[in-house]
């Protein structure tokens, strides 16, 4: 009998057909429970350096409206141009590129530069959620376009240049490569079992209540069986939809409700507010029929043991595949022991 909490061994992860190898009996310490000195963080809620804050002139000259709950705007340095020509190059089948079209994005999800997910009213989560689903059903309408990435990332330690809440959308001409693996690993199941592959394993996961840390009338939080980062988690809805757009006003309550109580508990960790990169994975759009996709969304923290430990994927992770020592149903267990009260209000109160 393979003995999760003792013997070395690998996982697979369905969503892409990868394995991450996990080590139980390294983090056999107890826990820590290391928390830093509480650096209670004080920014201004209106910043005038800040080029996302209301009133404020951005890099190319434009200046922000006086926004009231979320606003977006065409990335002033995109990734992705609008006006790129199509052309292909291939030399000998050893030097291959294609030119690549898009439409980049940066949502602004409140104008209070001194807010984070987590400490955001559910409403004003909300006003997100619903300027997540026009952005995807408006840039859906351009059949060129096949992809949409909705994303968020967060905290100097992922590269986010900005600390006003906010996230970003790249619209592009073709499928991306993580997306690709989660779309034939959809697609195998679906064709074999007549059922959506996170709607079984979502029914799984719900009978053994392992991993689950947040579960409400429409959607579930938990730690994937095959998390690789320390905390990753996935939420999955419950009904099977394929992308953002088909959300009805009571799953968007439930999914902003979602998303503040997983983030009020990851800032609780660690008494810190938590980096991660964050982003929906849906269907393809005018792609033909994408009845085997279920919509989710990965949340990769980096952090590790405090709020300054952080995981490196070096050495064998990169090349061979990723590792964890603490694992999945440890990490589950600790974001479910949090408390839903956000540690800066529980300071103040
Ligand atoms: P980060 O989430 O990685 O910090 O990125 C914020 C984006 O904001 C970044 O892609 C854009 C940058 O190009 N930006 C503008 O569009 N206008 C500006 O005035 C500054 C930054
Ligand atoms: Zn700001």
């Amino acid at each position: 009998m393979l003995n999760f909490s003792d013997h070395p061994h690998t996982r697979l992860n369905i969503l892409t057909g990868e394995k991450v190898l996990v080590s139980p009996h390294r983090s056999k310490r107890p826990w820590q429970g290391q928390v830093e000195d509480l650096v209670l963080e004080q920014r201004p809620a209106y910043d005038p350096e800040c080029y996302l804050c209301p009133g404020n002139k951005r890099a190319d000259g434009t200046v922000n409206p006086d926004y009231t709950d979320s606003f977006v705007f065409v990335n002033d340095f995109s990734a992705l141009l609008q006006d790129t020509p199509n052309e292909q190059y291939n030399d000998s089948d050893l030097l291959q590129a294609e030119s690549e079209r898009g439409i980049c994005k940066v949502i602004a999800f409140s104008p209070r530069h001194d807010l984070t997910l987590p400490e955001m009213d559910q409403e004003a989560i909300e006003a997100v959620v619903d300027l997540w689903q026009q952005e995807f059903a408006d840039l859906a309408k351009n059949e060129w376009i096949k992809y949409i990435q909705i994303f968020e990332n967060k905290g100097a330690i992922m590269g986010c240049s900005n600390p006003h809440p906010h996230g970003q959308i790249w619209a592009q001409g073709n499928v991306p490569v993580e997306v690709q693996k989660e779309d034939a690993q959809q697609k195998n199941y679906f064709v074999k079992h007549g059922k959506s592959l996170l709607s079984a394993y979502l029914d799984l996961e719900l009978r053994k209540q392992e991993r689950i840390i947040v579960d409400n009338a429409h959607f579930v939080a938990l730690v994937p069986f095959w998390a690789a980062w320390p905390y990753e988690t996935l939420i999955v809805s419950k009904r099977h939809v394929s992308n953002i757009a088909e959300f009805t006003a009571e799953e968007k309550a439930d999914l902003a409700k979602t998303l503040q109580e997983l983030t009020i508990r990851y800032d609780n960790i660690f008494s810190t507010s938590f980096p991660y990169s964050a982003g929906m994975h849906q269907a393809s759009v005018n792609n033909g029929d994408q009845s085997h996709w279920h919509w989710h969304m990965h949340f990769y923290p980096p952090l590790l043991r405090s709020a300054t430990v952080k995981k490196f994927m070096v050495g064998y992770e990169m090349m061979a595949n990723p590792q964890r020592d603490i694992t999945p149903e440890f990490a589950a267990d600790l974001l479910k022991k949090q408390s839903t009260i956000h540690y800066k209000t529980r300071q103040d109160g």
